[in-house]
């Protein structure tokens, strides 16, 4: 049996000439922005990849193949599918087995990567711990992935839906480097700030790849999270942010596993009018661009 793996014409050729790829997620795109902002967030992050010089590889699973690099009409399509399946850690085999189409999340995003020889991603905000998590076990897949697949994955923190603090710990218990980028405090996704230290810090592409590279010359599996702050033009500062998320989460009675995180992040948005979306794509442009720096110097 072959590996159920194929290239866009893009990622095919960036390979064959061994130049720097970014990888990116689709779940982002299917359920974490509406149409038509999600397919236009998209090809602009692409863009931004490319215009720093790197390649992007926006990953997803199409009839049972898994696809890094999606050619632009295969992307448009994704980003108006109903009801597409957010496909993780767990569902990964079954997805390609079964032949079905789905958008992969962080973790599945990871898995991906790494099978594709690529070892940068640029997402949003990862998953983590949820409010909550010591009744309801919810705790994403996202963080064991980063503990196991060794793929450097730029993001602005989790997402501040989450708990923060929580999160850090079992990011520190299973043996995840949390690099805040130019930053020592641990970002909150649509703010710079958590309150939070960020456990470790570095202020250039050079150290993260260096690391990146000293962590496989150790043997040790699992990536790393460099948390990038939102730029401070597009913040929603968190005085702002915290009561919406908290009155989002009170609505969120019922709502359970993978519906909860696109749940949350449908509902902020309506409660801020859509600017935490303008946030959101702000800070997935901002990782991109880091991302391909991080790239290039992985090339090197
Ligand atoms: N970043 C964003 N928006 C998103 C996500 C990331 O800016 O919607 C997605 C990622 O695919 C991540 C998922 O893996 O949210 C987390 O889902 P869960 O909490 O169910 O693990
Ligand atoms: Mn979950």
């Amino acid at each position: 049996m072959t590996l159920p793996l194929t290239f866009s014409s893009e990622v095919a050729a960036a390979r064959a000439r061994n130049q720097p790829i970014v990888a990116l997620e689709s779940t982002i795109i299917t359920h974490g922005m509406p149409w038509p902002q999600n397919l236009e967030t998209a090809q602009a992050v692409e863009q931004a990849v490319r215009d720093a010089g790197a390649v992007p590889a926006t990953i997803a699973c199409l009839d049972g193949h898994i696809h890094a690099g999606l050619e632009p009409d295969y992307l448009a399509t994704l980003a108006q599918t109903q009801n597409a399946r957010k496909i993780s850690r767990a569902d990964l085999a079954v997805c390609l087995s079964e032949g079905w189409t789905g958008a992969t999340t962080v973790a599945a995003t990871m898995i991906c990567a790494h099978l594709a020889g690529i070892g940068t991603f640029a997402t949003g905000g990862i998953g983590g711990v949820h409010r909550g998590a010591e009744l309801t076990f919810d705790i994403s897949a996202d963080l064991y992935e980063l503990a196991q697949t060794p793929v450097t994955v730029v993001a602005a923190g989790a997402k501040a839906i989450l708990d923060l603090p929580k999160t850090l710990e079992v990011l520190e218990t299973l043996g995840v480097p949390v690099i805040g980028y130019q930053s020592d405090e641990l970002p909150a996704f649509w703010s710079r700030k958590s309150g939070l230290p960020a456990p470790l810090r570095m202020d250039s592409a050079v150290q993260i790849a260096d690391a990146h590279r000293m962590r496989a010359q150790l043997g040790l599996p699992g990536g790393q999270l460099v948390a990038n702050p939102i730029p401070a033009s597009a913040e929603i500062p968190a005085e702002t942010i915290t009561p919406i998320i908290e009155a989002a989460l009170r609505d969120a009675t019922g709502i359970s596993a993978k519906e909860v995180t696109p749940f949350l992040l449908s509902r902020i948005h309506d409660l801020t009018g859509g600017a935490s979306l303008q946030a959101n794509i702000a800070l997935v442009l901002n990782n991109a661009r880091l991302a391909a720096e991080i790239a290039k110097e992985m090339a090197r």
